[in-house]
């Protein structure tokens, strides 16, 4: 578990730039993670909240992340500073003729996904209210495929705050350590979790302090 007790600040994010093929992709010497999920599953919208500013366009019309957009920021935990990137990425699965997830999402990404190296934490959003889609289950599969020691795979779950009770509960009970977002993070129950409690789980599995 990580210690929550340390302090956490953002002290800078930055938009770095979009990049639709490999040729245009900046190169970076920090870790990064990579939000990855179906389109409108709230990608743009958690960058938002972990960096603590509305530095990602995000939309109620799914599609709305169209390039892979590439960001760096610096937190500072306890008396450590830590810097790293984020990749916004397009949402998949929104086409309504099935597709191979290739197709729909692009040679780019998935190249991007398997040669960028920097990537070391792979964050899988699905939608708390839409456990076991294939298109979700494909996109683990595609992660397992290729994802090396020093890379990991974290799943969260968005959306929580449009579950019921019980529904929270059962997600909870299948999951037992799941991270879960809402839209507002201060409505969320400490039971489920915090914003301070996702950062620093998230930032040590990109360090690779899990
Ligand atoms: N209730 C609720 N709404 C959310 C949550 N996260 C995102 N949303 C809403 O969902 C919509 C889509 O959010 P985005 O962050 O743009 O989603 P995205 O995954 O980046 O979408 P694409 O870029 O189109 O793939 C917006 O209207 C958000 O306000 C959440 O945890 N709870
Ligand atoms: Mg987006």
């Amino acid at each position: 578990m990580p210690n929550n007790n340390l302090n956490l600040k953002v002290l800078e994010s930055r938009f770095m730039c979009s990049a639709t093929n490999m040729a245009q992709i900046p190169p970076t010497s920090l870790p990064e993670m990579a939000f990855l999920g179906r389109s409108n599953v709230g990608k743009s919208s958690f960058i938002n909240q972990l960096l603590g500013r509305k530095i990602a366009k995000s939309s109620a019309t799914p599609g709305k992340t169209q390039m892979a957009n590439f960001f760096t920021t610096t937190w500072q935990l306890g008396a450590e500073k830590i810097a790293f990137g984020c990749i916004d990425l397009p949402g998949f699965g929104y086409a309504k003729v099935s597709k191979s997830l290739q197709e729909e999402w692009g040679a780019f990404l998935c190249t991007l996904l398997q040669q960028r190296s920097s990537i070391k934490l792979f964050l899988h959003l699905i939608d708390a209210r839409h456990l076991h889609l294939s298109q979700d289950e494909n996109m683990q599969v595609f992660l397992q495929s290729f994802v090396k020691p020093d890379q990991s795979i974290r799943c969260v779950y968005t959306k929580f705050d449009k579950l019921t009770s019980h529904a929270k509960h059962a997600l909870l009970q299948e999951h037992p350590n799941a991270l879960v977002s809402v839209l507002k993070p201060s409505t969320l129950k400490s039971k489920f979790g915090s914003l301070k409690h996702l950062q620093i789980t998230l930032l040590n599995a990109l360090l690779g302090r899990i």
